[in-house]
């Protein structure tokens, strides 16, 4: 019988459990600081998180790192102790780098990466709003065939409608680089996703995606300053009532996740000889108004 085990208790982490519990899966929330009981509302549905002690995970089938790319690292020096070092541990971080960091710790660690558009949000400290089943993808970084054959089998089940890519790289690098644009020129500005349309920012963003396209071109993955700009501009309508991730941790004053996104690009410009002074401006600007707020 397959294990489950979660790691974090934010709105994705929140959903996760939700999706364990909908299956009658094994499951274990192993949360940051002292768990707290969380509802989860799935449209007319509202359902108590249950996080049972006596549920056997001694063997888990997965871990998920449904967490902030700067808080992965400390969560698992915190739990790996927990399961066997076999285990596959699955990233479902925005933004690139972390799994450099993590291997560069344990290089044995199997892991995994998932890109969710899964919708989840939490509307007040112990209680998420699942918002829509947008499509997962998950692709194999340093596990096993066999590794992540388990891990695919029950995302299948868990995250529907889910794919598998054989190149993760390049997915990570197409979100990556729509997340590189919105999320700090939203929270630069304090707007909304939409409000991002307006004509007045359209320079800034036909520039950073002519930068970002040279940097991922230069590493050797797909990109195109033109295409990257559609798709920011789909991505903003698409997403326009909300504020993006970037966004709510500078006006929470919270640590954001722009050294793994922007910085992801600035450190692959340095290594490639590509320019990066906007995305580097960027990093300055966020960083120096999250010590304001
Ligand atoms: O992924 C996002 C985020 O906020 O982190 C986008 C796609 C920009 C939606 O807000």
């Amino acid at each position: 019988m397959a294990q489950v085990v979660i790691l974090g208790q934010g709105a994705i982490g929140s959903m996760l459990a939700f999706e364990c519990q909908q299956q009658n899966l094994a499951h274990r929330i192993l949360p940051h600081n002292q768990w707290k009981p969380m509802r989860v509302q799935d449209g007319e549905r509202s359902i108590d998180i249950v996080n049972s002690s006596r549920q056997d995970i001694s063997q888990p089938t997965m871990i998920l790192v449904p967490l902030k790319a700067h808080a992965i690292a400390d969560a698992l020096a915190m739990h790996k102790h927990r399961w066997p070092a076999s285990t596959p541990v699955v990233l479902m971080n925005n933004g690139m780098g972390v799994a450099e960091q993590v291997l560069a710790n344990w290089p044995e660690m199997p892991l995994v990466a998932v890109i969710t558009r899964r919708g989840a949000r939490k509307t007040t400290s112990t209680s998420t709003e699942l918002t829509g089943k947008g499509l997962s993808i998950g692709g194999n970084i340093s596990a096993s065939p066999q590794q992540s054959q388990l891990v695919k089998d029950l995302l299948n089940v868990l995250l529907a409608p889910f794919e598998w890519h054989t190149h993760i790289q390049q997915a990570q690098w197409d979100k990556l680089a729509i997340n590189a644009i919105i999320n700090p020129l939203t929270a630069k500005y304090n707007i909304s996703n939409g409000e991002l349309l307006a004509a007045h920012y359209t320079p800034e963003i036909r520039a950073l995606c002519e930068e970002i396209s040279a940097v991922i071109t230069a590493c050797g993955f797909i990109a195109n300053p033109a295409v990257l700009f559609q798709q920011v501009t789909d991505v903003a309508k698409a997403t326009a009532v909300n504020y993006s991730s970037m966004h709510q941790d500078v006006h929470f004053n919270r640590p954001t996740e722009i050294n793994y996104i922007n910085g992801h690009i600035v450190r692959c410009g340095q290594r490639t000889s590509t320019p990066t002074p906007l995305n580097a401006k960027l990093i300055s600007e966020i960083l120096a108004g999250t010590q304001r707020r």
